[in-house]
């Protein structure tokens, strides 16, 4: 069975997929060993890791390279944070082309103008594209794929951006339609209330996947409970090796 195909039959046959954020090759083998289902490329972390923001500063082929390296060295299936798809349609066709060419099993795409912020960034600009816009995305990347196994993971920044539920479920029930694989509602806020409220009201049929960075207490049967299909630990490995290497160096 390919890496894609266990990614959806896992979706379909587990009660939740565990995702694991890494960085590079070595970090997302530590996820593999430790039993995750899946790799998160997080565009957080591998900026980190370049001592950069995570701002859209890095390029595409920079981000596809340590996504590809993953892939080249996991069993596991690996999930790309591809940001905002690196400009409009056309190149959100070249980006599918080149993550599912080189055995990455999903892009994640988020629906913030470019450059974007990181969406849980104090202080930060969260702009949203127009819903239409960011349709026309979904629709490139489904047209681009080679082998409908391929997710692509819409991501609303609706409640991020403060735009309100509404808007999250109408975006949510649009990009649907447009063909994508799984929706990631994203939070900031400190408890699970207002990712469990988007669960409640929205009436679609693909996987919904939550990033509970700022709720990391929300256990795992309450993800369940709420009809959540993925969540993914999306730097968890960033922060306990900076914390190392930086408790390690000091002690030399
Ligand atoms: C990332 O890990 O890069 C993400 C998740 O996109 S977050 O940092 O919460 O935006
Ligand atoms: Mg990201």
């Amino acid at each position: 069975m390919s890496k894609n195909e266990s990614l959806r039959k896992k979706l379909e046959s587990k009660s939740i997929v565990k995702v694991g954020g890494a960085f590079d090759a070595m970090s997302a083998k530590l996820v593999e060993s430790a039993g995750f289902d899946a790799i998160w490329a997080g565009s957080f972390a591998i900026s980190a890791t370049h001592a950069l923001p995570d701002a859209s500063i890095l390029t595409m082929t920079e981000f596809f390279d340590v996504a590809s390296t993953m892939a080249q060295t996991c069993n596991i299936p690996v999930i790309a944070d591809c940001d905002t798809g690196y400009g409009g349609p056309t190149n959100v066709s070249h980006t599918v082309r080149k993550f599912e060419s080189a055995g990455v099993s999903a892009i994640c795409i988020e629906d913030k103008i470019f450059p974007k912020q990181n969406s849980l960034l104090k202080g930060g600009k969260q702009k949203l594209i127009s819903e239409k816009e960011f349709v026309a995305k979904i629709l490139a990347a489904r047209d681009a794929k080679i082998n409908k196994t391929f997710m692509i993971i819409a991501r609303t920044e609706a409640l991020i951006a403060e735009s309100g539920m509404k808007e999250a479920i109408q975006r949510a029930d649009a990009y649907e339609n447009a063909g994508a694989d799984a929706i990631l509602i994203h939070s900031k806020k400190e408890t699970p209330d207002e990712i469990i409220e988007f669960s409640e009201l929205w009436k679609g049929n693909i996987p919904l996947v939550v990033v509970p960075t700022t709720y990391p207490t929300v256990s795992v049967e309450e993800l369940i409970k709420n009809k959540f299909k993925m969540v993914i630990y999306a730097n968890q490995t960033l922060r306990a090796s900076y914390l190392a290497m930086n408790k390690v160096l000091k002690e030399i």
